[in-house]
């Protein structure tokens, strides 16, 4: 029995029962755009389940919550593992991989993130259409030779362009943080092709689709990268653009589940 089949079984008894359908990941800067979703039918800290830990400072873990859109049951994560924590890339990937043993056929990725692209005033969302790993690691454990070619589902990014047609698409780079990039490495992911830069979201893509799930990765950029404005990057943009962005984000969401 794998820890993530054992967090599910946990999940199960304390939703009430029953598979879940869809799941999805609040990074920084989405926690009000959860708040658009809907009330939980269900929530509790995540260290509620096996194989999380408890939080560092009392009330500040993360927070499952459970809550039904249309037909589907939805589990949301508000928080994550970040690689930084120093945990290890299992623990990285356990929510991804407990909401796959909890029947989640389709997971949605959110984060917030730096943007290469002038354009991308903070609270702007961007699609992720692929991504590039500079975490030097992998959440895939022995000779398994995942594909990831179309990783970030072209179907889910149509959808999500239908119903908002002047939605960016963007490449992820996923740094092991958690100090930003400096000017020069900002210059290193613009040559080779990254637009987007975060500290979360690749691994957890990448242990998504070994489960077999179909992925959506949406960014919400909230500071332009290292170098791009000449001013230093700290961490209140990063709440204000979310803050600034939730009606927004909370809308796009709330309209793109029901139609997954
Ligand atoms: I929010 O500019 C947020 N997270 N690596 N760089 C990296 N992570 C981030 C950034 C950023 N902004």
């Amino acid at each position: 029995m794998t820890q993530a089949t054992l967090a599910a079984e946990r999940l199960r008894e304390l939703t009430g029962g029953g598979d879940h359908d869809i799941a999805l990941v609040m990074g920084s800067g989405w926690l009000p755009a959860a708040d658009a979703l809907g009330a939980a039918e269900y929530e509790f800290p995540v260290s509620d389940l096996p194989g999380f830990s408890a939080p560092a400072v009392e009330g500040h873990g993360g927070t499952v919550r459970s809550l039904r859109i249309g037909g589907s049951r939805v589990l949301i994560f508000l928080g994550r593992t970040h690689f930084y924590e120093g945990k290890g890339v299992r623990a990285v990937v356990h929510g991804v991989r407990t909401a796959a043993a909890a029947g989640v056929k389709t997971i949605v990725l959110t984060n917030g993130c730096g943007g290469l692209d002038t354009a991308w005033s903070p609270g702007t969302p961007v699609l992720i259409k692929d991504h590039i790993n500079l975490t030097a690691t992998s959440p895939v454990e022995g000779a398994n030779f995942i594909d990831l070619t179309d990783l970030y589902s072209k179907r889910l990014r149509d959808l999500c362009r239908e119903l908002e047609p002047e939605l960016d698409e963007g490449v992820y780079v996923q740094f092991p943080g958690p100090h930003y990039e400096t000017p020069a490495e900002i210059g290193m992911v613009k040559a080779i092709g990254g637009t987007l830069v975060g500290m979360s979201t690749v691994l957890e893509a990448i242990a998504a689709r070994e489960a077999g799930m179909e992925v959506l990765g949406i960014s919400l950029v909230t500071n332009l990268a290292a170098g791009i404005t000449g001013e230093p990057l700290n961490h209140e943009e990063v709440i204000a653009a979310g803050n600034a962005a939730a009606l927004r984000i909370g809308s796009l969401l709330g309209q793109i589940l029901p139609r997954i």
